[in-house]
């Protein structure tokens, strides 16, 4: 079956974990090692992606030194359309659904659909919600002018959500941002999952098992970890074990 008619069902089905990479915090050599291990603790898929890129040939670089190093799909994460790259297998093909910039809506997707078929990029098509959890606002939240959604916001997360199902988005995003305060409320999770049949992704400041094992509980399908990556790797073994092993709702 291809990697992404399993990825949607395994998606449905629950409990994946996507490890994050951002080109511009390291050498592609050192993604390549990092990418490694992330497949050796039992990650599912490598995102790669940030906030700041500007430079597609780092993009490709680091997606190159990936591949050369573990076997897991690589999925873009990208930013604009220029971090589009043309050697990842799958794009998160996002609409920002709380932003308030048409770039971010339509104008980056519109420019980057054309690169998209012609390479053969396999995408994704999905709702990415920004929920603001830090006193400081994110790298995320400080690019992009929101319609901001707040730890209580739950209808309104809701609302957004039910959208993005009823447009025919494959899944939601629930981010938090990345080295967020805290991560995206379980309560929240659980409302949208009891509502909403699209899988959930839920990413941005999960740094333990424990919470990791929560938004599982909670009705997230998979869970994200970037920044633990960078700082604090060996730690990603124990939260996929743990997502691994959680009971669903
Ligand atoms: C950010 O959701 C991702 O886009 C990951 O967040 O870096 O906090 O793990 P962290």
């Amino acid at each position: 079956m291809d990697f992404l008619m399993k990825m949607i069902e395994q998606l449905k089905r629950g409990k994946l974990h996507f490890s994050l990479i951002d080109p511009d915090k390291q050498e592609p050599a050192k993604a390549g090692e990092i990418a490694r291990i992330c497949e050796e603790y039992g990650s599912d898929a490598i995102m790669v992606g940030g906030s700041t890129i500007k430079d597609r040939k780092l993009v490709y670089e680091t997606i190159d030194e990936i591949k050369k190093n573990c076997n897991l799909p690589t999925i873009l994460f990208p930013n604009s359309a220029d971090s589009i790259s043309e050697n990842a297998d799958y794009i998160f093909f996002m609409d920002l659904l709380n932003s308030l910039d048409y770039k971010y809506r339509k104008g980056e997707q519109i420019k980057g659909a054309k690169l998209v078929k012609k390479w053969g990029i396999k995408p994704i098509p999905m709702g990415y919600l920004i929920i603001s959890m830090s006193k400081e606002p994110t790298t995320v939240e400080s690019k992009v002018k929101l319609d901001v959604i707040r730890e209580n916001d739950i209808e309104k997360a809701l609302e957004y959500a039910l959208y993005a199902e009823c447009i025919g988005m494959d899944c939601i995003y629930l981010e938090a941002g990345s080295n967020a305060d805290k991560p995206v409320p379980d309560i929240m999770i659980k409302t949208i999952r009891e509502k909403v049949k699209i899988p959930i992704i839920v990413g941005g400041g999960i740094r333990n098992a424990e919470e990791a094992k929560n938004k599982i509980m909670a009705g997230a399908n998979a869970i994200v970890n970037g920044s633990l990556i960078e700082k604090n790797i060996e730690r990603l073994k124990e939260i996929i074990l743990a997502i691994k092993s959680a009971p669903t709702s």
